[in-house]
């Protein structure tokens, strides 16, 4: 049991061409804004906006940069020749939709960047990484590679950090990462429970599952997870996601939930065979001596569509220095009545919530991304965080200079026509080479 561990969350920048070109089926806001004309020094901003709040409140946050796009490579791969140039014009002009994928800069949802597991709960006592490998959509499967890299920088190999493959990119064992893993614990450095939330049984032909989406998830890769990061089986729990949530567009089981530390936020709908999930945290959570403070919200207070539009459950839950609870909300649920009435009632309720942050994340939220949606959260002892890259952690400065960095290289309209021209690709490596200075880090 280590009492003074933190809890970090782990950002990443948006990237200078972030783009709207609906890629995400079963999203239904990257559905409905496909060739919305995109706004990246906002998209950028905002997120780095909602990670000064957090580090203001006394949340120990850090930074990742975007990762590089165009993958050229890919597009090398796949037959197209010749210079750059040349290549962003033929994949334009014969395959739009695959130079978007290629172009996406969808790692800026650090949440499905890998599932982390503290030492606390792990059976050897160490951090556990595994990169998801997001094998259920080809631009997010681009992420995996770079991610595995910049985790192994950020946390080195040693004595405390345990860094894991991604698992083989096949609808098999399709990880989402953290989006769909819920920690449960009475503080960040003692042992807790963990909750993996999987859409499908990939070994199961039969049987109910979503009828108009598929599902990301798969039992079958949460289970590898847990096997990797060698949890306690007495401590580790499988639930499965409603597959009428995964249809309302609940893509991930963090659009429908929340945990921290001891506390679950969720939609009555969230999990398959509703409150009997929640009674397994209950219990697996007893036997640890921890009372699990579960808030649930039912359909008639916010249906799963509204839940959806407003993202209330992709909102971040702090513990702030006073030992109070903050809720980090998109600035959706303020506007959506309905959703600012729930949090009303959740501020006046019994538990330890007792103030709101409402983050305009609107840019993020067009493509499905709320506030929890862009945080990975890595529990830390002292002598773990000592020994992690300190240059990517947040401090004024690093604010004041991505900050810089962002408004001199980053434009405020972008267009998915733009993605073919070769003079936006030089742009974006000068951006990209400017971020990699700042955060030290190698592209
Ligand atoms: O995987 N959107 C992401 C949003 C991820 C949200 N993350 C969590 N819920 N944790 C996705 O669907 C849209 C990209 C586009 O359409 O261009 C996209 O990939």
């Amino acid at each position: 049991m280590n009492p003074t561990a933190h809890e970090v969350n782990l950002d990443s920048l948006v990237a200078p061409f972030h783009n709207f070109a609906g890629l995400s089926r079963g999203n239904v806001a990257s559905e409905a804004h496909r060739g919305a004309v995109s706004n990246p020094k906002a998209a950028a901003l905002q997120g780095l906006e909602k990670m000064k709040l957090l580090a203001d409140l006394g949340v120990k946050q850090a930074v990742l940069p975007p990762q590089e796009r165009p993958d050229l490579r890919l597009l090398r791969r796949v037959g197209f020749r010749g210079r750059d140039a040349q290549i962003l014009d033929e994949a334009y002009k014969t395959e739009p939709r695959l130079l978007a994928m290629c172009y996406s800069a969808s790692s800026m949802w650090t949440a499905n960047a890998a599932t982390v597991c503290p030492s606390a709960d792990a059976t050897d006592h160490r951090v556990h990484f595994t990169p998801a490998n997001l094998a259920s959509q080809v631009h997010r499967s681009l992420e995996a590679p770079k991610t595995a890299e910049l985790l192994k920088a950020v946390f080195p190999r040693g004595p405390y950090f345990v860094h894991h493959a991604p698992l083989p990119v096949t609808s098999y064992w399709g990880d989402e990462g953290a989006a769909n893993h819920m920690r449960l614990c009475a503080d960040h450095g003692a042992p807790g429970v963990q909750v993996f939330v999987y859409g499908r049984a990939a070994a199961v032909v039969s049987g109910a599952g979503p009828r108009i989406y598929r599902a990301r998830q798969t039992l079958e890769a949460s289970r590898a997870v847990a096997r990797l990061h060698r949890t306690d089986p007495k401590a580790t729990l499988f639930i499965r996601q409603n597959p009428c949530a995964i249809d309302a567009g609940a893509f991930h089981n963090d659009v429908a939930a929340v945990s921290h530390r001891n506390l679950l936020l969720y939609h009555a709908e969230a999990f398959e065979d509703g409150d009997a999930s929640v009674r397994k945290i209950e219990h697996l959570l007893a036997r640890r001596n921890v009372e699990l403070q579960a808030i649930r919200v039912t359909s008639e207070e916010l249906s799963l569509t509204e839940a959806v539009q407003s993202y209330l459950f992709n909102s971040q839950l702090a513990t702030l220095p006073d030992e109070t609870t903050a809720l980090i909300a998109p600035v959706e649920c303020r506007e959506m009545p309905r959703a600012r009435q729930v949090v009303e009632n959740i501020l006046e309720g019994p538990n330890p919530i007792t103030s709101v942050h409402y983050v305009d994340l609107r840019e993020s939220m067009k493509n499905g991304g709320g506030p929890a949606c862009t945080r990975l959260r890595v529990a830390l002892t002292p002598d773990e965080l000592a020994y992690a890259h300190a240059a990517v952690f947040f401090t004024d400065d690093l604010y004041t200079r991505l900050r810089h960095c962002i408004e001199h290289h980053y434009r405020d309209r972008l267009t998915l026509n733009d993605l073919a021209d070769p003079s936006f690709l030089e742009e974006v490596r000068c951006a990209m080479e400017k971020l990699s200075r700042v955060l030290d880090l190698p592209l």
